[in-house]
């Protein structure tokens, strides 16, 4: 049977988001730029909220607003703020993949809104000595939120900064207490064909849930979180509300969004892009710029927001520019055959 599936590659960014969304927009975080390097920023918190005095209030729950307002700001920024300057908030909200609510770029800021993330319970299972279902406020309330501001380069040659605000992904897995046989994580978002309606598509190309994995030394990188907001407030729903991956060296695809589901396991999972078409989407998918993908160059990116009259391309670096970072994670690995 041949199918003719989607791939992200498939999805001409011209087609969906009107260039004009790139071309009138205030550059409401150009006073951002300097933040971070060089400043002496620890406990600002009024002032980072400020810098996002723009940024549309969300309608956070008491405790979400209270685990954001303590937030450790600035906790990790880019080290050359001036290369890796803030998106615009209305980029970052509106030019999304989110498979779930359609394929088009602007699909999950049209769709995702009436998405219900509060309750939000999310069952830690596997390998684990304390696993059960858990109420997202007790699952990330003993930790401290703190804002990082990551690159995020997607497969499809695309790159954004992103303020998040989440925790470390290894405070979830330590209070689960993984048993000896856990090697990896699995992680699965939401399935509601009534409330996702890329689910409800006999189209659709993937078989959900949508699902991601890591080795756990990866799960356990200090890099690795989980975000449960971005600019000073709780994620919008195209973003992966209430709860999603943030996994900043690899393909923005790992950073799999509204999760309901994370289980320790012994095998390496097989991820949906990967099951898609292994052999344009693997298991580790590092940001890479020497191996291409079968189909287009990952030697550089195109950076947002970009404009009719300049791409803002520029080279993409080695694992997304955290090479210092994770480099040792994949030390003595052939990364061309572990793409
Ligand atoms: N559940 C789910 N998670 C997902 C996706 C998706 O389609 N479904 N798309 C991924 C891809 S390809 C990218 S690039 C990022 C985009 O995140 P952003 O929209 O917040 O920038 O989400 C990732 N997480
Ligand atoms: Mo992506």
């Amino acid at each position: 049977m041949l199918i003719k599936i989607a791939k992200p590659s498939d999805l001409h960014e011209s087609d969906v988001t009107p260039e004009s969304i790139y071309l009138s927009r205030r550059r409401f975080m150009g006073g951002m730029a300097g933040l971070g390097a060089g400043l002496a920023l620890s406990g600002h918190t009024q002032a980072a909220a400020d810098d996002y005095s723009d940024v549309p209030e969300g309608d956070a729950p008491d405790w979400l607003k209270e685990k954001i307002s303590d937030a450790k700001w600035d906790a990790i920024t880019p080290s050359d703020p001036e290369k890796d300057k803030l998106a615009p908030f209305d980029d970052a909200s509106q030019y999304n993949n989110f498979f779930e609510f359609g394929t088009d770029k602007g699909d999950p800021a049209r769709h995702a809104g009436s998405l219900e993330t509060q309750p939000w319970s999310v069952v830690v299972d596997g390998e684990v000595n304390n696993g059960g279902r858990f109420a997202l406020e007790d699952l990330v309330k003993p930790a401290q939120f703190e804002e990082r501001i990551y690159r995020l380069r997607c497969v499809e040659a695309w790159s954004m900064v992103i303020p998040w605000l989440g925790i470390p992904l290894a405070e979830i897995i330590k209070r689960a207490d993984p048993t000896s046989k856990a090697k990896y994580v699995r992680f699965e978002t939401l399935v509601d064909p009534d409330q996702m309606r890329g689910q409800r598509s006999s189209l659709s190309v993937i078989d959900w849930p949508y699902v991601e994995g890591l080795r756990l030394d990866e799960a356990m990188h200090p890099l690795t979180i989980m975000a449960m907001g971005m600019y000073g407030r709780e994620l919008p729903n195209q973003n992966g509300a209430p709860l999603r991956l943030v996994v900043p060296w690899k393909y923005g695809f790992k950073s799999i969004k509204s999760i309901v589901r994370i289980s320790l396991v012994e095998e390496q999972p097989v991820n949906s892009w990967q099951q898609i078409a292994s052999d344009e989407y693997g298991f580790f998918a590092n940001v890479n710029p020497e191996v291409d993908h079968p189909r287009w160059s990952q030697a550089t990116e195109r950076r947002l927001p970009n404009t009719l009259f300049n791409s803002n391309t520029i080279d993409t670096r080695m694992f997304n520019g955290y090479e210092d970072e994770v480099a040792e994670l994949y030390a003595g690995m052939d990364l061309r055959k572990h793409y």
